[in-house]
């Protein structure tokens, strides 16, 4: 069988000449961030993941096609969409089917760019286990996909509207590394700081690339995940978001939304409520892990970082 899947000139070239590439999720443009803030973002990672050196392969459902390394025209397509439906592993076939148009989560765009053959994604947080899991089960696919998934993925920790500590945890349970880039302990995503330990601290993309290799020799199958904190000039006040996060929660809870949509909400509510430093620092980190991801790549297909 014939796998659905379009890789796109520019980015299958790049695999062929063993180039680095580095693949990126579309629901934080789509689903995370205002417009048009989206959009930009999109772009301005990929240009970053450029100027670091690598091929950027934005991942997203257009028209009923799984598309690995979307054009610059695709990309605008996709964040203008009238529906765009939030993808993970379990609806991308229901998704393909409707003909229509999806961004995809971690767990999609992992699967994609394994597939497809990039070892190195970046992302701005993983999902996770929620707030309240004993009640909802609410737990993201992404940490089912980062157990299956044999590469690395760049990310700012898992977003402070989760159950950090749990989702910690289950990524012990998975058996996927946690790397701390720079930092010895799990970034809260907003926030600097933190208490959860990491299974180990490195300071260079080369060290990642070896840890990842080393992963893999030893028959390992679960993405290694490299964690690095926001940069300090646009953190977050860790009192300030938690206030902010339980306010949220309660009020996701009152209005009875959850599953996929209870993500975006309670992004959504945490811009207002923090009056656009959400956003910045979202924005900062995703740039900052975008810098990442293009080294680690680089690093990975034997060039210097
Ligand atoms: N990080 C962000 N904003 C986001 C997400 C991550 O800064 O919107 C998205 C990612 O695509 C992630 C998804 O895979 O949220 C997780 O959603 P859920 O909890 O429904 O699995
Ligand atoms: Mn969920």
């Amino acid at each position: 069988m014939v796998l659905p899947l379009e890789i796109r000139t520019g980015v299958a070239e790049a695999l062929l000449d063993g180039k680095p590439v580095v693949a990126l999720e579309t629901t934080v443009m789509t689903h995370g961030l205002p417009p048009p803030a989206g959009l930009d973002s999109a772009r301005d990672c990929e240009a970053i993941v450029r100027r670091h050196g690598a091929v950027p392969a934005a991942v997203g459902i257009l028209r009923g096609r799984l598309v690995v390394g979307l054009h610059n025209e695709e990309l605008a397509e996709l964040a203008g969409a009238e529906r765009v439906t939030k993808t993970s592993m379990g609806n991308l076939a229901a998704v393909l089917a409707t003909g229509g148009y999806g961004s995809t989560s971690v767990s999609s765009t992992i699967y994609a760019a394994s597939r497809a053959g990039i070892r190195v994604a970046a992302s701005g947080g993983i999902g996770g286990v929620h707030r309240h899991f004993d009640e909802t089960l609410d737990i993201s696919p992404d940490l089912t996909a980062l157990q299956r998934t044999s590469l690395v993925l760049v990310c700012a920790g898992a977003k402070s509207i989760l159950d950090v500590p749990a989702t910690r945890e289950q990524l012990e349970t998975r058996g996927v590394p946690v790397i701390g880039y720079r930092t010895d302990r799990f970034p809260l995503f907003f926030c600097r700081g933190g208490r959860i330990s990491v299974d180990g601290r490195v300071e260079t993309p080369a060290q990642i690339a070896e840890i990842f290799r080393l992963h893999r020799a030893l028959g390992m199958e679960s993405a290694v995940l490299a964690v690095a904190e926001v940069p300090a000039e646009d953190a977050l006040d860790s009192e300030l978001l938690e206030a902010a996060v339980e306010e949220a929660v309660a009020e996701a809870d009152e209005r009875g939304i959850g599953g996929r949509d209870l993500t975006p909400f309670i992004l959504d509510r945490l811009q207002r409520r923090t009056e656009g430093a959400s956003l910045r620092a979202n924005l900062a980190l995703l740039r900052n892990n975008c810098a990442i991801a293009a080294d680690v790549a680089r690093a990975i297909a034997g060039r210097e970082a």
